[in-house]
């Protein structure tokens, strides 16, 4: 006689265990990733730095199109009025001139012009295409899946400190006016998190559920490592893409 299997779903994580699977995942974040790592040492040479800070910007100006929307599709004027903040300290308000000037004053203290960073010149195209992704899915998932994709900012302000704490001796070329930037999300990641995470606790409460809520904090840790790859190619082996046929940086701008 077969044995009776039971089809009982298995049961769903508490809370705290819930939590703690999601943090887990800091593993992989691009702390870990060698670009990251050569940047912190100070091995990074400036055309490394100045790569690295002209494609973070793609990512900068792409975050408050990603919170836009997931906006757009929550049905939760308290909840939309807690993700504006999000859209506000990337696009500024008020007197705060907001992190993507932020991000430009980075790059002037790296010796880039606002122009080559405005125009994407430097933009790989596998740095897009992360970005990219990042949006659509922001785009076509729920508002809470999409929440829950942002909460890589649980391992950010780390990031952002050990920058604070190493370029300053490491980069003594870079003009510290470029360092507004970490020291802003600092506090903002901080915010941020917090209510990320409570969306996330509260809306992913199966066991099925929870799983897929780690496999789409997985996609967004792949967004940031496959970026710092694109640049690795780029960058630091000095292959970017077509270097076998040209020096120029052919790269499409966006099909927008
Ligand atoms: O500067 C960053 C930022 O504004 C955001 C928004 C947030 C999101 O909504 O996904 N994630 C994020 C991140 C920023 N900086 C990254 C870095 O390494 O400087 C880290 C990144 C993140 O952890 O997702």
């Amino acid at each position: 006689m077969n044995a009776i299997v039971s089809h009982r779903p298995e049961p769903a994580m508490n809370r705290e265990a819930f939590e703690k699977a999601l943090r887990a995942k800091g593993q992989f974040y691009h702390i870990h990733h060698p670009y990251h790592q050569a940047m912190y040492s100070g091995q990074c040479t400036p055309e490394q730095i100045r790569g690295w800070v002209a494609n973070r910007y793609y990512y900068q100006i792409s975050i408050p199109r990603k919170d836009a929307a997931i906006m757009a599709n929550c049905p939760e004027p308290a909840i939309r009025r807690q993700w504006l903040q999000r859209v506000l300290d990337h696009d500024g308000s008020g007197d705060d001139a907001g992190g993507i000037e932020a991000w430009l004053a980075l790059a002037e203290s790296v010796g880039l012009s606002r122009e080559e960073v405005i125009d994407q010149r430097h933009v790989l195209p596998g740095v897009r295409f992360a970005v990219d992704a990042y949006v659509q899915f922001a785009r076509r998932a729920s508002w809470q899946e999409a929440a829950c994709s942002s909460l890589t900012e649980l391992f950010a302000p780390e990031i952002h400190q050990s920058r604070l704490q190493s370029w300053p001796t490491h980069y003594p070329w870079i003009d510290a006016q470029g360092y507004a930037y970490f020291r802003k999300r600092l506090s903002e990641a901080r915010r941020d998190v917090e209510h990320g995470l409570s969306i996330t606790l509260d809306h992913f409460d199966t066991a099925s559920a929870q799983s897929r809520a780690l496999e789409i904090l997985q996609f967004k840790l792949d967004i940031l490592w496959s970026m710092l790859d694109a640049m690795t190619m780029a960058y630091v082996h000095q292959t970017p893409p077509y270097h076998t046929v040209t020096a120029q940086q052919v790269y499409h701008r966006g099909l927008e």
